[in-house]
């Protein structure tokens, strides 16, 4: 078994491309992820009478969860800025001083937390100081972690895309090494099919799926379902706008871009409805949201070959 630090510390060793300031950001957002872990496990799942910047209601953990992961990114002398899901602003840490900045949605799928469903926290790191202006394509690493029955670490840096597992005395191991997602679609996530009783078209591509004997596997979580696709190396995702959410629900800086990034180091695509890739649009507003279709780059295509049938 190869833990996290010493995977990292080979890879450096063997292709000099992940810099050891970087593999220290890593090593921080993985063990903040362990207290995250633990507050997931132990504390209430209630709500907490606040409302969030996306005007949303947090629960207790959500709040917990973002300090812990600001918690630590405040102690680093390498952290020049960080953004969270539940903050309005970005907050400047070491500013030009710092090297990274990071956006993070400390627990992804809050909802699903009192039905003792799987839930995630999703991180991007870009060089240098804040986000605006860039994009996915400036991406150095990202991840998520998936709060399940075991916890497990995607990690995303160089090119390629790997799974840690937590190991019962607190420390990640190597389980899954240079993950590829295949290009055609076994399994689907359709996320927002309330769109398919206005969107013809997203109805359309509900019936392909069926149609074609595909298997619905939807947990109602963007890391869950995701994850889904990079274990059984297929599958696809998707989330469109609809008039409740005319530019889409996800948010590009700490969930969509993050992700695509993470999908195109193993071989699959990302997208918005339109087919634009994820990683080209520009970050202009830290809670920016947009549309999504992620997974097996065939299926992403014949999505939005339906999505966009005039
Ligand atoms: P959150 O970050 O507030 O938890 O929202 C994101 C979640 C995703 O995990 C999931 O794919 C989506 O929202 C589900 O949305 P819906 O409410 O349409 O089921
Ligand atoms: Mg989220």
């Amino acid at each position: 078994m190869q833990s996290l630090h010493n995977f990292l510390f080979e890879h450096n060793k063997k292709k000099n491309n992940l810099p050891a300031n970087l593999q220290r950001v890593i090593v921080e957002i993985m063990r903040a992820s362990k207290y995250a872990e633990h507050a997931i496990r132990t504390e209430e799942t209630g709500k907490s009478g606040e409302t969030n910047i996306q005007g949303e209601e947090q629960l207790a953990l959500d709040i917990k969860c973002d300090q812990i992961f600001c918690n630590i990114l405040s102690d680093s002398e390498l952290i020049a800025k960080f953004a969270s899901e539940e903050q309005e602003h970005a907050v400047s840490i070491n500013g030009e001083a710092g090297l990274y900045s990071v956006a993070f949605d400390p627990l992804d799928g809050s909802s699903l937390l009192d039905t003792n469903g799987c839930v995630g926290t999703i991180f991007g790191i870009w060089e240098g100081n804040g986000f605006i202006g860039k994009s996915g394509n400036d991406l150095v690493a990202a991840g998520y972690i998936q709060y399940g029955p075991r916890t497990t670490a995607i990690l995303s840096f160089a090119g390629n895309t790997h799974e840690f597992t937590l190991s019962e005395i607190g420390e990640y191991h190597l389980s899954k090494e240079n993950i590829s997602v295949h290009e055609n679609a076994t399994i689907f996530a359709m996320g927002n099919l309330r769109a398919s009783t206005e969107r013809p078209e997203y109805k359309a591509v509900l019936d392909y799926f069926l149609e074609k004997k595909k298997t619905l596997r939807y947990a109602g979580g963007m890391v869950p379902d995701i994850n889904s696709i990079l274990c059984k190396h297929s599958g696809i995702f998707t989330y469109p706008s609809h008039s409740a959410y005319p530019k889409g629900k996800l948010r590009l800086l700490y969930e969509c871009a993050p992700m695509a990034y993470i999908m195109n180091n193993a071989n699959a695509s990302a997208v918005d409805e339109f087919g634009n890739n994820i990683s080209d649009i520009k970050i202009t507003e830290l809670h920016q949201r947009t549309s999504i279709v992620l997974g097996s780059t065939n299926s992403v295509e014949k999505v939005i070959e339906i999505l966009n049938k005039k």
